[in-house]
């Protein structure tokens, strides 16, 4: 009998996860869906997790918690992918900077201004702050079924530097702006320590057992063409560099949001497997000049996953035709915002798992 079984099983853990096939440049139909986002507030059993913790980098470094939560939307949806449920600002906040999580209002940093504010950070606790998250990628990945993979991540070093400047996300960005423009040297050292942080953090989460992983960095639009060329496309391919050389089969997603053509610099000169497209991205311009340079992961409007109905079927339909006949991860252009019925996800899964073109 254990002989009669063995075979299955062994198929089952050979054949590679849909979503690493598409990072190597396959084209699977249909394609792997995952959502920026998928575990959060929208789920009611994420929200009653959520009222019983003090605050939310509690939830992140307990990982009883932080596994739960990753698993909650597969459970309801069984995407192809689990992405760890921590934050982009675990690395300042590993790094010795303050940082809270309010209550409605997102994060708040004590910001770092001067060179003395930079050298008072340290890595030298980083793995030992972090051994928290470390344990819920190794226990995420004894949970995952063969079919799906598991997604590491760590926010890009201009975005996180955003949030460590700035205090605070959602600005016009002036401070650290200002700072990159006045002293690129003494800026470009924070850039540096974030590099080899993220390089670090990043690896040791390769270690435990994530297969994949995906840099955000969410505020790359407010750059100018040289700023972004210096600020978001060298960090990303030292990073990326860095980490082949150590892990060479892993590979790395983008996601330079709002970086509109220069997408295409960033996709040709960071060396990354698969680019996360904002929404803003025209989809055919996308498919004829970027898919042909790596896997496309992407874009729909995450306010009308929010709206539903006619028009959300309509988009997911178009995304299907336009990507769906090149290496393709099926996506949000960002986040799910808070007030999406968890049904219209359903809706969404269901329909590209349906797709036969
Ligand atoms: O419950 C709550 O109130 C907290 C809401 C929340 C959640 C669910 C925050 C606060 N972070 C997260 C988890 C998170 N953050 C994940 C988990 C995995 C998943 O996708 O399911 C990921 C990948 C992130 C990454 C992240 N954090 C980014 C990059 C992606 C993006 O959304 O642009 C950024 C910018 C952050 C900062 C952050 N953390 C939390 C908030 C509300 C914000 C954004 C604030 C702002 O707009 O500036």
């Amino acid at each position: 009998m254990v002989f009669a079984i063995q075979p299955f099983c062994k198929r089952e853990t050979i054949l590679p996860k849909t979503l690493l096939r598409v990072l190597s440049g396959e084209t699977v139909s249909p394609p792997p869906v995952w959502l920026m986002r998928q575990a959060g507030r929208y789920l009611p059993e994420y929200r009653a997790i959520r009222a019983k913790t003090k605050n939310f980098l509690e939830m992140v470094y307990t990982p009883d918690i932080a596994v739960e939560v990753t698993l909650q939307p597969l459970r309801r949806y069984g995407m192809d992918a689990a992405i760890l449920f921590s934050d982009i600002l675990v690395i300042p906040d590993a790094l010795g900077q303050s940082v809270a999580f309010m209550q409605g209002e997102g994060p708040v940093l004590e910001p770092l201004r001067t060179a003395t504010d930079i050298g008072r950070l340290t890595s030298a606790g980083l793995h030992e702050h972090l051994a928290p998250v470390y344990e819920t990628v190794r226990r995420l990945a004894k949970e995952l079924d063969s079919n799906t993979a598991l997604i590491g991540f760590a926010g890009a070093p201009w975005t996180v530097a955003v949030y460590m400047v700035e205090g605070r996300g959602g600005t016009d960005h002036a401070t650290i702006r200002r700072w990159a423009y006045s002293d690129p040297v003494g800026f470009g050292r924070l850039i540096e320590l974030l590099v080899e942080a993220t390089v670090a953090y990043l690896s040791y989460q390769i270690e435990a057992g994530a297969e994949a992983v995906q840099l955000f960095d969410t505020w790359a639009g407010v750059l100018s063409e040289q700023q972004f060329q210096q600020w978001c496309i060298a960090p990303t391919k030292a990073i990326v560099e860095r980490l082949r050389e150590k892990h060479p089969g892993v590979p790395v997603i983008g996601f330079p949001r709002g970086a509109g053509a220069l997408y295409v610099d960033y996709i040709s000169n960071t060396g990354v497997n698969g680019i996360g497209l904002d929404t803003g991205v025209p989809l055919s311009w996308a498919a004829q000049v970027l898919q042909p340079q790596g896997a496309i992961q992407g874009n729909l409007d995450n306010q009308l996953l929010a709206t539903g109905g006619n028009a959300l079927d309509a988009a997911v339909d178009r995304l299907l035709a336009i990507f769906g006949h090149g290496p393709f991860i099926f996506n949000l252009g960002h986040g799910i915002v808070p007030d999406t019925p968890p049904e219209h996800v359903a809706r969404l899964v269901e329909r590209v798992r349906a797709w036969n073109g």
